[in-house]
């Protein structure tokens, strides 16, 4: 090789590997949930697998606790650009579109099996709405199911007058307005705080994530009810999508479907080992008693009705694809 010969040779190796580099991206994810939650630790391996299926072409760094956006802000930051993916309980925006809180109507579909039936009802027109705002659905997984956790014995919806109640969104809310409770909106992340300091004494979630918050400082009775089990997305801003390679695009798709199945056998491995925990912690756990359950069952008559008058025609599709599914 002459000189010249050399001299170009290095310039394109220079050239291969400037342009190797310019094709790693890195993606930050921010995530709502503590980091031991199951969804942030299923987060992180979902990032593991994808930096490993792009061979580092694509890295993700995943931000979990609300570190880097409140949980409310999340999509809203995926749909801007200001970050590239990130997770989010679509129940929280049922002010952009009812069908959001389809997840979240009272004992419509109250285990993981049915959960999994109405998701796949939902799954086509969510994917279509969340198309519209410029993002992407790449996995969902349920949370466990919801009951209630109050700081004194709890028999009848008479018990709950004037409670503080913790709300995550519209369909927790208007629990707490239909059983007489002040619902004060606060993320998960805050929780733990919320009921040291008293801003909250109650709130419907699952036992996960009083286990995650250790709400047995606080509280003192977690009651399964098991009234829905909301669904955490994980979405990409399509317009980052657009500019990923159709091989990348394959490995994270790949990446993904594992997530999704992993997500929820942790979700249903996790529903007992919380409660246990709950009670290791002190707490009394157990199912709510007929006469309340009863009472709830009548509020979530109320609370479905609601529901499918706001979602209209498209929320009543749904309802009827997933009951010819069961
Ligand atoms: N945990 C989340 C949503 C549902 C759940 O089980 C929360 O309480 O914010």
């Amino acid at each position: 090789m002459n000189t010249i010969n050399k001299l170009m040779a290095g310039t394109a190796a220079l050239a291969l590997s400037t342009g190797s580099l310019a094709a790693a991206e890195k993606w930050d994810m921010p995530m709502a949930y503590s980091a031991s939650n199951f969804h942030s630790e299923n987060g992180v391996a979902f990032a593991d697998c994808v930096g490993t299926g792009t061979n580092g072409e694509i890295t993700i760094e995943v931000h979990p606790g609300g570190a880097l956006f409140a949980g409310a802000d999340i999509k809203r930051a995926i749909q801007t650009g200001q970050v590239q993916i990130g997770e989010r309980l679509l129940s929280g925006h049922q002010n952009e579109s009812a069908l959001f809180g389809f997840d979240s109507v009272p004992f419509l579909a109250p285990s993981f099996e049915d959960s999994e039936k109405l998701y796949a009802a939902a799954k086509p027109k969510i994917e279509a709405l969340l198309d519209e705002q410029n993002l992407a659905l790449l996995y969902a997984v349920p949370w466990p199911p919801q009951g209630l956790y109050f700081k004194k014995e709890v028999n009848s919806v008479a018990d709950m007058e004037g409670i503080k109640f913790r709300s995550y969104n519209n369909t927790t809310s208007r629990l707490a307005e239909l059983t007489g409770m002040l619902p004060v909106t606060v993320e998960a992340a805050e929780i733990s705080q919320a009921f040291a300091t008293g801003v909250a004494e109650s709130m419907v979630s699952s036992g996960a994530t009083g286990y995650d918050r250790k709400v047995w400082e606080s509280l003192t009775h977690f009651y399964e009810v098991d009234a829905w089990l909301p669904r955490n997305y994980v979405m990409v801003n399509q317009d980052v999508w657009a500019d990923v390679s159709d091989a990348n695009k394959a490995a994270i798709t790949a990446c993904a479907a594992e997530a999704e199945a992993r997500g929820l056998q942790a979700s249903q491995d996790y529903t007992q080992f919380t409660m246990d925990g709950l009670a290791e912690g002190g707490m009394t756990v157990q199912p709510a008693g007929d006469a309340l359950m009863g009472e709830l069952r009548e509020i979530g008559e109320t609370m479905t009705a609601e529901w499918l008058e706001a979602a209209g025609d498209e929320g009543a599709a749904l309802v009827d694809a997933f009951k010819s599914a069961q």
